[in-house]
């Protein structure tokens, strides 16, 4: 066989070769058994010398075009395998112990926690759950609830009332007492839970705007004692046993006798801080037994009937709960502070 008949046979092999090789080992093996220190392809090249004058050129040209080929296909595959391998490694390859990333999720707004703890101890009481307006009549934020105009009682509710209307922002959550007796029968057993506006300054324990619960219970035979019994019932069931309560006389026009409840205060067990004003209690509810007006302005006769009513400071309530040392935090929506419920 000539020389360059033999270099063809090679080129035809080293093309089959290369057609065939899947890994870059393979190609690694075929450039040593051509174009190696001691390939076939170089050994013909290193011969070239030895051949006479005439038939180096020819063969030379051959032998070389050929090596140049089969570097050239060599380079292009080994490419083309080296991209497939690192798209492979960036695809197909999932770390099955790296920790999931957890999708953000929103929560409830501890207030909204707390109306539902509240409502859950007071329903498994008896106690239904009721909700009225936001923005009321003075008829039922005042006059029915035994507050006539010019009554210095008014001044207790600073108000915010609605531009070129006789409509305001409900002052607490009592109106619902009257607009539920209203159109029902007794007995009656409600709480309703609400947002409500009052036009003063604001304090740790104070804000222009927070949120009541309401409580109306009326039968024919309902005491000071049942409240008391069920008031007392509520904080244990909500706070735990070891919480102490105090009830002091009171006086608002809707209810006689009237009272006013405190609790000891939970953020400083007692001792005085910011919250309790220095006192060691905290004042959470207003209450007494309804007033024969409200009966009356209700279409109710209160010679058949009696009963408590009162309005918790849903707020204060959550700021013992939770240890809340400022009111105002629940309503700067700092998401330092919301996330930690
Ligand atoms: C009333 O609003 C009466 N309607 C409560 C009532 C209902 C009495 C039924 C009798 C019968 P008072 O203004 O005291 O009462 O408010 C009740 C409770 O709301 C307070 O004890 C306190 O816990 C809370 N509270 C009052 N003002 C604020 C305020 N500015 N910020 C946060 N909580 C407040």
């Amino acid at each position: 066989m000539t020389l360059l008949l033999f270099l063809k046979s090679l080129q035809r092999k080293a093309e089959k070769e290369l057609k065939e090789a899947k890994e870059l080992k393979q190609l690694d093996d075929i450039f040593q058994k051509y174009l190696g220190k001691k390939g076939e392809l170089t050994a013909i090249l290193r011969s070239l010398e030895k051949l006479p004058e005439t038939k180096r050129a020819k063969v030379g040209k051959q032998a070389n075009n050929l090596k140049n080929l089969v570097k050239q296909r060599i380079e292009v595959k080994a490419k083309k395998m080296r991209l497939v391998k690192e798209v492979a490694k960036k695809t197909d390859w999932i770390d099955v112990t790296i920790p999931g990333r957890k999708p953000l999720a929103g929560h409830l707004h501890p207030l909204t926690q707390i109306k539902s703890q509240a409502e859950e101890v007071f329903q498994s009481i008896g106690f239904s759950v009721v909700e009225g307006p936001e923005i009321e009549n003075e008829w039922y934020n005042f006059d029915a609830l035994n507050i006539p105009k010019d009554h210095p009682a008014r001044d207790a509710w600073s108000t915010f009332w609605l531009k070129d209307s006789k409509l305001l922002l409900r002052t607490h959550t009592s109106p619902v007492q009257v607009r539920y007796m209203e159109k029902n029968n007794p007995p009656l057993r409600i709480i309703v839970p609400g947002r409500i506006f009052r036009h003063e300054a604001t304090d740790a324990s104070h804000e222009i705007n927070f949120y009541q619960v309401e409580g109306l219970m009326i039968d024919k035979k309902v005491s000071a004692a049942n409240f008391k019994a069920i008031i007392q019932e509520f904080f244990k069931r909500f706070f735990g046993k070891e919480t102490k309560i105090r009830m002091r006389p009171s006086y608002f026009p809707f209810t006689e006798p009237s009272f006013e409840v405190d609790m000891s205060c939970l953020n400083c067990r007692g001792e005085g801080c910011p919250v309790c004003s220095q006192t060691g209690w905290l004042e959470m509810m207003g209450a007494g037994m309804v007033h024969p007006t409200v009966y009356k302005a209700t279409g109710l006769n209160p010679k058949y009937w009696q009963g408590f009513a009162f309005g918790i400071g849903m707020d204060r309530l959550a700021m013992m709960k939770y240890k809340i040392n400022d009111i105002r935090l629940f309503y700067g929506g700092d998401l330092r502070f919301l996330n930690q419920f």
